[in-house]
């Protein structure tokens, strides 16, 4: 397999915005706390049997966030189960989903791009009910759905599975990009226990060979269902696997918003230069247990987890964006408020939407092969699920 090398000049993209510039953190903020209150919600149906199954993002914020928002439009991202958070940011037009929280001169081109935030969530909450209205007229009820919108500038391919599968995908995003000739990036999630599957060895030794414009975001929050760091892999940490395959690497606190902006924005431009691909592990507390009611919390010793719930990502943002100057306790409840509000309704108004039609939700899933093109070549192909 060859590709084409990066000879035309590369088509302008939006460029990485600064860790601490006001407008980031202003969007980070809110995202966050949007991303917090879905899963507030959703964890409380879970409690009491509303809905089958929940897995919680809680402590994942910061890094799902803070990474998503260092990409421009048309940069891919793919996640898996705790990624909610990125998945938001990449959606949603916040200026126009909360203006009250927001000030002139916030918005980005982006943001004009993309269509009402207001019927994205309506359509995210949806899919979460398995409702004719998600992204996969209920197919699935999880989080099995994607959103490939290039005139949205939103290529979101969606989970495969928890585990590795979902590198090569990655992966083949990123060669995509590559035989392309444009300069955008790709930005994938995994946990940590992904990390033991054959899956990513084969993909960043590609990556590494092929010089892919890949992120590879580890979410690192110590446990694989039940499975502990050190029944995981014997290396000190994961980053030390990246000079192996000759791409870039970082092990980062993933509870410090302006590090894993910064390690990011680090990436992309690798990425958008040429340089290839990154290996950012993110460490994170384990705050919830694999799903929500599964018994998996109780598993780690109990010291253990009281200090992951001290180590709050929001928390420790809050309190960074007090000590700079950028909000007061105030204005963290407004947003804290606002947000919860916007999930609330969303919610309500996806229970009161069409239970799936049969003929629908059952058709056969995979795309057609123009959407992969499409993908590709920047065309205006529509496709869900
Ligand atoms: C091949 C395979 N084995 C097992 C599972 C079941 N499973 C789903 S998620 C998961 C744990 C994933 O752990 P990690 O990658 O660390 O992500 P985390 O849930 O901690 O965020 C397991 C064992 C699966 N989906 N696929
Ligand atoms: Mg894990």
């Amino acid at each position: 397999m060859v590709a084409a090398k990066r000879s035309k000049p590369p088509p302008p993209n939006n460029p990485a915005p600064v860790g601490t510039d006001p407008r980031v953190l202003r969007r980070a903020h809110f995202l966050m706390r949007l991303s917090r209150a879905w899963d507030a919600r959703f964890e409380a149906m879970a409690r009491v049997g509303r809905i089958g199954r929940w897995y919680s993002a809680v402590g994942n914020e910061c890094t799902t966030v803070g990474t998503a928002l260092a990409l421009g439009a048309n940069d891919a991202i793919s996640t898996v189960h705790r990624d909610l958070g990125a998945v938001l940011t990449t959606y949603l037009d916040p200026t126009r989903l909360a203006p009250a929280l927001f000030e002139d001169g916030d918005a980005t081109p982006w943001d004009a791009l993309r269509p009402s935030p207001q019927s994205l969530l309506d359509q995210l909450a949806s899919q979460v009910f398995g409702r004719r209205g998600g992204f996969t007229r209920g197919v699935d009820r999880s989080f099995h759905y994607g959103l490939v919108r290039p005139d949205w500038g939103i290529r979101h391919v969606g989970m495969i599975s928890h585990l590795g599968s979902m590198i090569p995908v990655a992966a083949g995003l990123a060669l995509a990009n590559l035989q392309d000739g444009n300069d955008r990036a790709v930005l994938g999630f995994i946990g940590e226990g992904a990390t033991s599957q054959g899956d990513f060895h084969e993909a960043l030794n590609l990556a590494g060979v092929m010089k892919l414009p890949l992120i590879l975001v580890v979410e690192n929050n110590r446990y694989a269902f039940s499975t502990p760091l050190s029944e995981q892999f014997a290396c000190e940490k994961l980053s030390d696997r990246a000079p192996g395959y000759g791409i870039a690497g970082e092990t980062i606190d993933g509870l410090d918003f302006d590090a894993v902006h910064a390690a990011m924005n680090r990436a992309v431009a690798h990425a958008r230069a040429g340089h290839g691909a990154t290996l950012l592990e993110c460490m994170l507390p384990r705050m919830r247990g694999h799903a929500e009611g599964d018994g998996s919390y109780e598993l780690i010793p109990p010291t253990e987890r009281e200090a992951y719930l001290r180590q709050d990502p929001l928390v420790r943002f809050e309190a960074s964006l007090v000590e700079r100057g950028h909000a007061d306790a105030e204005r963290i409840k407004e947003v804290t408020e606002i947000a919860r509000g916007i999930i609330e309704d969303a919610v309500e108004r996806a229970l009161l939407t069409e239970e799936p039609v049969l003929a629908e939700a059952t058709r056969p899933v995979f795309a057609p092969g123009e959407v992969a093109t499409a993908f590709a070549r920047q065309s205006t192909e529509v496709t869900g699920g």
